[in-house]
């Protein structure tokens, strides 16, 4: 058991450099659901030091993830799902209400203020090699 415990915690250790794919994710939050509602929005900040592409994101908590670009054409709201999203170096892309976001659909049980929602990002670099990041989203109301 403590052999276990060891190499778990050592696992851990190396496992938690993010850096290992050089993206920072801040600010991670998604909005909380009323009872019945089977979507939601999930938002971050993520600064890549070099060129990445988020392709995949996934959560225990729903079905599915897709990863959607919004925008107000007119009057009309527009939503439409992207294949990826690109990660320049140097630059912070905002995932955020009224633009990019990712959308979890199916949710397994309503989403309430203060539950922590695990979820897992893969991105991809130039060479094509992927990668996985481990976040943890705050359930909030969006700020301001
Ligand atoms: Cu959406």
């Amino acid at each position: 058991m403590r052999v276990y415990v060891f190499s778990l915690l050592t696992t851990l250790m190396f496992a938690t450099p993010v850096l290992a794919v050089d993206a920072r994710i801040e600010n991670a939050w998604v909005r909380p659901t009323v009872p019945g509602q089977k979507v939601a929005g999930a938002f971050m900040d993520i600064s890549a030091e070099r060129d990445l592409e988020l392709v995949t994101v996934a959560t225990p908590v729903a079905a599915a993830v897709e990863l959607h670009f919004m925008r107000m054409d007119g009057e009309r709201m527009e939503m439409r799902e992207l294949e990826s999203i690109r990660l320049p170096a140097g630059k912070t892309v905002r995932l955020e209400p009224g633009g990019l976001h990712a959308m979890l659909i199916g949710l397994k049980a309503p989403l309430g203020g203060g539950d922590s929602v695990p979820m897992t990002l893969t991105v991809r670099d130039g060479a094509g090699k992927q990668s996985t990041i481990e976040i943890t989203l705050t359930v909030a109301a969006p700020r301001g």
